[in-house]
């Protein structure tokens, strides 16, 4: 174990650095040469989607794309540690539970399915076949399928996602929460009232056309670090870069790409961003509204002195709506509350406007800092107004850029993973099926648990993820987890979610992406879609974990026949035999996959078309649309004086709630996660130093305590007001109640927290 230090990182992000992270993660899971091996044929024509990010490949037909991160991933699924039912049998589950999440995952995959026995505290094997028979008694016997709640994580393949919304729909309920919940959601909810879609309108190759990018609240040298590539390339044709972030983020500073011999050699690094804002944890809004101040007022002037306009009038007059509401809203919003709320100045606005209205085509990026927001939606809404200002939608190298999360968790949604199912669709799924489909809308994260905790709910399903760790509010809703009658796990690995556990409870191990999956008519694939709306299949070619792993497709299946017995309408067996059948159902329930089959069969797969990218504005007005945002705060006023807000933020050495190691390099965090990164400024009126323990306490207004305790000052350079700690440590901190009203995403990067001296100090 990495003894603990902070000292900061010196080299640019990427090259070596990288080179030898991936090479020790490949060690510490025993899994280097078949690691190496299958690296080599991740996002290739033939081989399987990277199970990291959703970030797209180069058509998915280059040549290997180093990436360390994604090699992490594929590190942690084909590692040779196993995760057996003899490991069981020497741990209860009490134990389990005081284990740190790094460890648990450290076991290895796991092998074969478990139910766990409350006589013993112990999950005990079970065959497939009574892990169903007792999924669908228990299922069966709620008195309202309104009472289970089906999750999913957004590595779920297409064809998974699609039989399972197809099983939970034929037994009766639209209850879907979805990691997008948690992430993207305001994306999904936001952007179709702006553009007609709840996506982006780019493809990777307009990166290649752009002339300036801004990137808000994404941390792409971690979270999506094949982005690299097209950034390093935007800086050294000369296109402008701008980053606003808290954190001076070092890939977006500086990157030494691993595929440039010339850089790895002489050990240069590419300048990422022209420049880099230390905008405040929820300012976005306000510097959205500082830019396009600047652009309406330098248009007005232009026009006045009969110089070329600066905002794309002729866009504006012909695409949308609301563009006076907006202009009246922004002469309304004031400077001093601007640079307030961003902790800029209205000379850095002004440097980033000149950059934007000086670009032919400009691209707007945006990640978590953006939607985990008490106002997260709307904030999306913004960056689509600064797009729309200048008619960057629907144009070559140009337009509104979110960048997705898990692997496929735009596929998911894509295939009718969601809680408020439309109308066509579910009658398309009636006239292909023959069944009539729920219609109430049913529950996303927030809303199931707090029907959890209301007691409404009895059985809880998760396909994949580790939802007792993502969610916030830990004290609350691990509680509400607790007194279920039924949790299931369809995992890879062991994780907190089966620690927490119903009466009955079961754990079932599936196939990972980089496994080869074999049904009657021989080797399967699946299919994937990434943040650009690109969808091609997937087919891993290692040898399984064990003999005892299912495919999510079987599971599903199984679990369906079980729960709905002779009522089924469906041919389950059917399908799982043939994946190509599930991508035929898909297509005649989704018209936008015609062809599907044909087209995945094509290296680099296809590209689902979206209405924005064409200028086709899918909104009730027929056009875009101008959204105001009333004044400047994305996050309620501060109900004390002395909290700071908290933004809660990944390592670049964990995926979600998978640890790769306690180490954050780039930040300079060695060998611990409970930390605090905080300034000087903020230290010295609370009378604290670096290296002092505190507490983390929760400004909050429903009167419940919400604390974590001994976390380690960090020092470091950040905007006053605010501070940064690791997820899922400070998820307790967050509130249920803490969300986005029109997207329900909880507000992870906007908390009000207090800070106490801890009274235990010292390492
Ligand atoms: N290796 C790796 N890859 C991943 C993941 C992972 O955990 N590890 N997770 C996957 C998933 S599910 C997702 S959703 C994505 C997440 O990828 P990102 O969107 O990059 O998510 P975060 O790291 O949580 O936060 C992003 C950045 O926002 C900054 N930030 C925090 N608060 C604010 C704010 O108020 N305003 C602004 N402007 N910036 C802010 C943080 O400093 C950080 O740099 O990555 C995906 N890819
Ligand atoms: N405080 C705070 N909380 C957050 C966030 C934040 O920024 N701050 N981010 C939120 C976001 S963006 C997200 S997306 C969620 C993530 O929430 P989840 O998606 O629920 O969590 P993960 O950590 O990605 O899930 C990891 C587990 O997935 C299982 N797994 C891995 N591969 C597979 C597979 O191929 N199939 C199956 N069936 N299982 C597999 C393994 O058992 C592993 O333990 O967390 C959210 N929570
Ligand atoms: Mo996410």
């Amino acid at each position: 174990m990495t003894t603990k230090s902070v000292r900061p990182y010196g080299g640019p992000a990427g090259g070596w650095g990288a080179l030898k992270a991936l090479s020790e993660a490949l060690l510490v899971q025993r899994a280097p040469l078949k690691g190496a091996a299958t690296l080599s044929r991740m996002n290739q024509p033939e081989g399987f989607d990277c199970p990291g990010c959703a970030w797209p490949d180069p058509k998915h037909t280059s040549s290997f794309e180093f990436c360390e991160n994604g090699g992490k991933a594929i590190a942690w699924e084909t590692t040779s540690k196993r995760c057996t039912p003899e490991f069981f049998a020497e741990h209860t589950v009490t134990e389990l539970a005081s284990w740190n999440d790094y460890d648990l995952e450290m076991v290895g995959r796991l092998t074969h399915p478990m139910a766990y026995d409350s006589a013993s505290d112990r999950y005990l094997p079970v065959a497939w076949s009574e892990a169903f028979d007792m999924i669908g008694r228990e299922l069966r016997a709620l008195p309202d399928p309104n009472m289970a709640e089906f999750y999913t994580s957004g590595r779920t393949s297409n064809e998974a996602a699609f039989l399972y919304q197809l099983f939970v729909r034929e037994y009766g309920t639209n209850n879907f929460p979805d990691c997008s919940n948690m992430c993207h959601e305001a994306t999904s909810v936001g952007l179709p009232y702006s553009l007609g879609v709840g996506k982006g309108t780019v493809l990777l190759e307009d990166f290649d056309k752009a002339d300036c990018i801004f990137i808000f609240g994404q941390n792409p040298g971690t979270n999506s670090p094949r982005m690299m590539t097209s950034l390093r390339n935007a800086a050294r044709r000369g296109a402008a870069i701008m980053s606003f972030n808290p954190f001076r983020e070092r890939a977006l500073e500086r990157f030494q790409a691993p595929q440039s011999p010339v850089e790895m050699v002489t050990l240069s690094s590419t300048t990422i961003s022209s420049k880099l804002f230390q905008v405040r944890v929820g300012g976005d809004v306000a510097v959205l509204k500082g830019i396009m101040k600047i652009l309406v007022e330098a248009d007005e002037a232009a026009r006045a002195a009969e110089q070329p306009e600066i905002l794309d009038w002729d866009f504006i007059r012909g695409h949308t709506a609301g563009v006076e509401a907006l202009v009246d809203d922004l002469e309304r919003t004031q400077w001093p509350d601007i640079e307030r709320q961003s902790g800029l100045t209205r000379e850095d606005m002004a440097y980033a406007a000149a950059a934007y209205m000086k670009a032919e085509r400009a691209i707007l990026v945006y990640g978590m800092g953006i939607t985990q927001h008490w106002r997260g939606a709307n904030n999306v809404q913004q960056i689509a107004n600064l797009a729309l200002l200048r008619g960057n939608v629907g144009r070559e190298g140009a337009g509104v850029c979110p960048v997705r999360g898990h692997s496929n968790v735009q596929g998911d949604r894509t295939v009718g993973i969601t809680e408020v199912p439309k109308a066509d669709f579910l009658a398309r799924l009636e006239q292909r099926f023959g069944f009539k489909p729920p219609v109430a809308p049913g529950h996303n994260v927030v809303t199931a648990l707090e029907a959890m905790i209301r007691g409404e709910v009895k059985a809880f399903f998760a396909m994949g993820g580790n939802f007792a760790a993502a969610i916030p509010d830990w004290q609350a809703t691990r509680a509400a987890l607790g007194k279920l009658d039924l949790t299931v796990h369809v995992s890879t690995k062991l994780n907190r979610s089966h620690l927490i556990h119903g009466r009955a409870a079961l754990i079932l191990p599936c196939l990972g992406r980089t496994e080869i999956d074999v049904q009657a008519s021989g080797p399967q694939s699946v299919t994937v879609e990434d943040s650009m709306s690109m969808v091609h299949a997937s087919g891993g070619r290692n040898k399984p974990a064990s003999e005892h792993l299912r495919s999510e497709v079987a599971i599903i299946a199984g679990v369906a026949k079980a729960t709905l017995g002779e009522r089924t309408v469906v041919d389950w067996d059917g399908f799982v035999a043939d994946y190509d059948r599930i991508r035929d159902a898909i297509e005649a329930v989704f018209p936008i996959f015609q062809g599907y089959n044909a087209r995945i069969r094509v290296p680099g797969g296809f590209h689902l078309t979206s209405t924005a990218r064409e200028r086709i504005w899918t909104t009730p007005s027929g056009k875009a649309n101008f959204l105001v945002f009333p004044g400047c705060g994305e996050d309620p006023p501060e109900s004390d004086p002395d909290s700071l807000w908290l933004t809660t933020i990944r390592s670049h050495d964990q995926y979600n709630t998978t640890l790769y190691s306690m180490s954050d390099r780039y930040r300079g965090v060695f060998g611990q996660r409970d930390v605090i990164f905080l300034n000087e400024y903020e230290l010295r009126k609370r009378g604290l130093a670096d290296g002092d323990r505190v507490d983390l306490i929760t400004a909050s207004t429903d009167g419940a305590e919400r604390i974590v305790r001994n976390f380690r000052v960090v020092a470091y350079s950040f905007p006053n007001g605010c501070c940064a700690a690791y997820y899922p440590e400070t998820n307790p901190l967050v509130p249920l109640y803490a969300r986005d009203p029109l997207s329900f995403t909880p507000s992870y990067k906007g908390v009000p927290i207090r800070l106490v001296r801890s009274a235990a100090t010292g390492e």
